[in-house]
């Protein structure tokens, strides 16, 4: 296509696309981006611009762009079988396939898998699934869910009302009654004096304290993610999780990873469950699961909530036209294969991972940066007015907003939420573009110091 014919499509895009997560006057006025093509770590705009992106998408292009195996797959499946669905006691090859392999690469006895199509459908199913889990078990009033002030689980109504998003919560009437947040274990923001440690204790006791007050005969499950991603990267002190595990386990409340970000090696371990050390007994996955090649979401579950849910349950009343479609789990077993054969997540921990941690560190040593923090290839850097008080500017949102668009016109594509710059590149980058990509976060950097006249 030539390059007016892309111009006019985005017209064409303002005109009549409605896109998520905007102020879609704004953004036709101003005209959106229109990517064209992607290769490994990079993508071209509508003008041509090569653009690394360190955000692999959005937190999902695990394997990098371009992978010819994963087109491969799919047309291989379509031609064989483009579609059967799982209902009527029905599966298809690479359904099942893709079942096993995931019960292999989870962690513990979470050895069961219900497809979907996206992360928000997969915290949906999790929420049906739970309710019912304890209602055939005689415990119908056991139904409370606890999630966490700013979590993200999706956008769908109990992906929303299960995060803790207030401007989503603010459309739509959400959230759904039985669903109550505890705050987040969010040190540089809201530690104050504590060390993190005390501080990861201290929110995690959040739990405890909700659950007493709601009684633990009425709280079914806590769900949260391993590393909070959406709402800035927030890595939890070390002390956070044991002790959640300890709550959960005490008080018989089911504990929820919710692995759609932490998922697939984004840690540098296979789940961020694992790099954490969390006793999940239910893991919603989605994004790298199929690298964002093609849309596939999971509830992995263990051995207990499976066995309640075949022993106890009945028939389940839930699924999805696409549930298992086999076009998408090829394209996962693919995706899953590349990961594996071509040690993608190993050489994220022990080579390219820690490489990546050891420059973006150094990134605190910038007069804007307040902090750097990095977990395996997912991390953030908080942008400060001033630097040894870990306060916020006052117009908070703005400079983060500014730092993301100089660093897009260095050719780096950074997420912004409020002033923290996100980081989570796809795990095949090299160390030549670790080098690149850190130097153009610099000039970023530096470019937006002086944007502010300081
Ligand atoms: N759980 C988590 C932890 C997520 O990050 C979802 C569930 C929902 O997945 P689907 O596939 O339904 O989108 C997500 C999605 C952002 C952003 O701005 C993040 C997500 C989605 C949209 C925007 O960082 N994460």
């Amino acid at each position: 296509m030539t390059l007016p014919d892309l111009h006019a499509l985005r017209a064409f895009d303002a005109a009549h696309h409605i896109h998520p997560f905007s102020d879609n006057k704004a953004l036709a006025e101003k005209g959106t981006r229109l990517l064209t093509r992607g290769e490994g770590v990079y993508v071209w705009d509508q003008d041509g611009n090569k653009l690394l992106d360190a955000f692999a998408g959005l937190w999902c292009v695990n394997i990098g762009y371009g992978r010819p195996e994963l087109g491969e797959a799919a047309k291989a499946q379509m031609d064989r079988l483009a579609y059967y669905n799982s209902f009527f006691g029905c599966t298809t090859e690479p359904t099942v396939k893709l079942a096993a392999k995931l019960a292999e690469l989870a962690p513990g006895d979470i050895n069961h898998a219900f497809f979907t199509n996206s992360g928000s459908e997969a915290n949906d199913t999790v929420l049906r699934m739970v309710r019912h889990f304890w209602a055939v078990q005689g415990k119908p009033e056991k139904d409370v869910f606890i999630g966490r002030h700013n979590g993200y689980h999706g956008s769908t109504v109990a992906g929303a009302s299960l995060g803790g998003m207030g401007a989503m919560h603010k459309q739509g009437g959400l959230p759904i009654p039985g669903v109550h947040h505890i705050r987040a274990p969010y040190w540089f923001g809201e530690g104050e004096d504590l060390s993190p440690e005390a501080f990861g204790l201290q929110r995690a006791r959040e739990l405890e304290s909700k659950i007493l007050e709601l009684g633990a005969n009425r709280v079914a499950a806590f769900i949260a993610e391993p590393i909070q991603g959406a709402a800035g990267v927030f890595i939890p002190p070390a002390t956070y999780w044991p002790e959640i595990n300890r709550i959960c386990k005490q008080y018989d409340v089911l504990l929820v990873a919710d692995e759609v970000i932490c998922g697939f090696g984004r840690t540098g371990e296979w789940f961020g469950s694992q790099y954490l050390g969390i006793d999940a007994d239910i893991m919603p996955v989605a994004k790298g699961l199929t690298s964002g090649y093609i849309p596939l979401g999971a509830v992995l579950f263990n051995d207990r909530v499976a066995n309640v849910l075949r022993e106890q349950g009945g028939e389940l009343a839930h699924g999805f036209t696409y549930s298992g479609h086999p076009v998408c789990t090829a394209v996962a077993l693919e995706n899953l294969r590349i990961l594996e054969e071509e040690h993608i997540v190993e050489r994220c921990r022990i080579e390219t991972g820690p490489y990546l941690a050891e420059r973006w560190m150094a990134l605190s040593e910038h007069p804007l940066v307040g902090e750097a923090r990095i977990a395996g290839m997912v991390g953030a850097i908080e942008l400060v007015p001033d630097k040894p008080s870990r306060r916020f500017f006052d117009d908070r949102g703005r400079v983060g907003g500014v730092c993301r668009d100089i660093a897009l016109r260095h050719g780096l594509i950074l997420r912004a939420t409020w002033d923290a710059m996100l980081l989570s590149p796809p795990l095949v980058i090299s160390k030549s573009e670790i080098d690149e990509l850190i130097d153009k976060a610099w000039r970023a950097l530096d470019d937006t110091q002086r944007a502010l006249g300081r």
